[in-house]
């Protein structure tokens, strides 16, 4: 796959807006490699169908049919951060075999099958164990999560469960490790000053939204500008009316920020399902995904409440009451698209759902205030512009220009 676009490299510093949104601090631009990072773990426990769902999107159905790996295939993606995700054939823990420097791996997911017997789950903890022992001796910066896959057609009882089950596990494992002899003579390994890491665990489905979810997580662990990224967000939310806010890389629907406000799976999904809604709606006119890019129709106005269950999305237009806040979202609407969608209950005003693109992988997805896009048009598109103007210099502050060490 290729949706990632050649590396760039970037100047650009935030600035700070008169009105409400602020730069946040940013350090000065640094070349970057990419993150790597790794997926591993058993034959047979999803690791190729994750990255053909998630950056193919192939059918969860479809994936009964993907050959087993032979070797270590790579996918490159761009989003804010470039990242190169690492598929290992079934079993292989050995980075080194497969010819990827433990230093130059930020992250190691190991996806375990939550289907298979309890049996098999005992050597497979085992093996998961020193696999992290291993590689944190050799990197200790690397970050650690365990997906426990398949979850999809349990209960939510069995789910629960079956995590807390994994995660004694995993915690019993990582402390029978150092009495046990199996890291001694290891390089790096001193009893006395070494504390193996504990991953999280996370519950992962192609079947639903749980694997994008948790995907997210781990990217925005390797993301450095999270911190000025959630500050921005913040003050998105706080100076325009909305309820959340959050970033997402569109091809993969992964997000890669958000508010400090949690993230729920409700929210999530709302969001998720806004993305394929309106997807969906532009591909019915022929613009399909790169419809992000195409000129907007400045002709429109904002709609009126309605008491539809959804208003079909529609292109920003700035208002004709071209205050300088309007004047500027003027501007960037004519070559940014946007689009929005009003939920209704009970004939009820509820939330409004609504994106901005903020470049052609990147959209901004909120949960704005009822009547917020009637009353306070122009100073939502102002506060939007201002946003993704700091959210494009972050993104350029955060390019790579070196080649990742092999
Ligand atoms: N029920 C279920 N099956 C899955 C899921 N993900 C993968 N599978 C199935 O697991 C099998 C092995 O998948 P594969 O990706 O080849 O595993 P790998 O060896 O770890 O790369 C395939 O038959 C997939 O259809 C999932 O989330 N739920
Ligand atoms: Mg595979």
């Amino acid at each position: 796959m290729s949706r990632d676009r050649p590396p760039s490299v970037g100047t650009s510093e935030p600035s700070s807006s008169s009105n409400g949104i602020q730069a946040p601090e940013v350090g000065p631009s640094q070349p970057r490699p990419s993150k790597r990072i790794v997926l591993m773990g058993p034959r047979g426990a999803g690791k190729t169908s994750i990255i053909e769902n998630v950056f193919h999107r192939m059918d969860p159905r479809d994936t009964i049919n993907i050959d087993p790996s032979r070797k270590p295939t790579r996918i490159d993606f761009s989003a804010l951060v470039d990242f190169e995700v690492w598929d290992l054939p079934g079993g292989q823990t050995d980075l080194e075999a497969a010819r990827l420097a433990a230093s130059t791996v930020a992250s190691v997911i190991y996806v375990i099958d939550a289907q298979a017997q309890t049996t098999s789950l005992t050597e497979v903890t085992h093996k998961l164990g020193l696999a992290i022992a291993r590689i944190h001796l050799l990197n200790p910066r690397t970050t650690f999560d365990i997906f426990v896959h398949k979850i999809d057609g349990m209960s939510l009882d069995l789910r629960s469960d079956l995590l807390e089950d994994m995660r004694q596990r995993v915690v019993d494992v990582l402390a029978d490790l150092p009495d046990s002899g199996e890291l001694d003579g290891l390089p790096g390994w001193d009893r006395a000053t070494v504390v193996l890491p504990t991953p999280a665990v996370q519950p992962t489905s192609v079947y639903d939204h749980s694997i994008l979810e948790a995907l997210s997580k781990v990217v925005r662990k390797l993301m450095p500008c999270q911190g000025p990224l959630e500050t921005l967000l913040d003050s998105l939310i706080n100076n325009s009316l909305m309820e959340k806010a959050m970033l997402f890389h569109l091809p993969t629907k992964l997000y890669v920020g958000s508010d400090v406000g949690p993230v729920d799976a409700q929210s999530y999904e709302s969001c998720s399902h806004y993305i394929d809604l309106s997807l969906d709606f532009f591909g019915l006119y022929g613009q399909g995904l790169r419809a992000h890019t195409r000129p907007v129709d400045t002709s429109s106005r904002p709609q009126t409440p309605s008491a539809s269950r959804v208003t079909s999305p529609e292109r920003s237009s700035s208002a004709s009451t071209a205050s300088t806040p309007a004047r500027s979202a003027k501007q960037a609407s004519r070559t940014r698209s946007s689009g929005r969608v009003r939920l209704t209950r009970h004939n009820e005003p509820g939330l409004d759902l609504a994106h901005w693109e903020i470049d052609q992988n990147l959209c901004l997805v909120a949960m704005l205030r009822p009547r917020a896009f009637d009353q306070h048009f122009a100073l939502l598109e102002y506060n939007v512009d201002r946003f993704r103007h700091l959210v494009l210099a972050i993104r350029d502050a955060s390019r790579v220009v070196v080649p990742p060490p092999s």
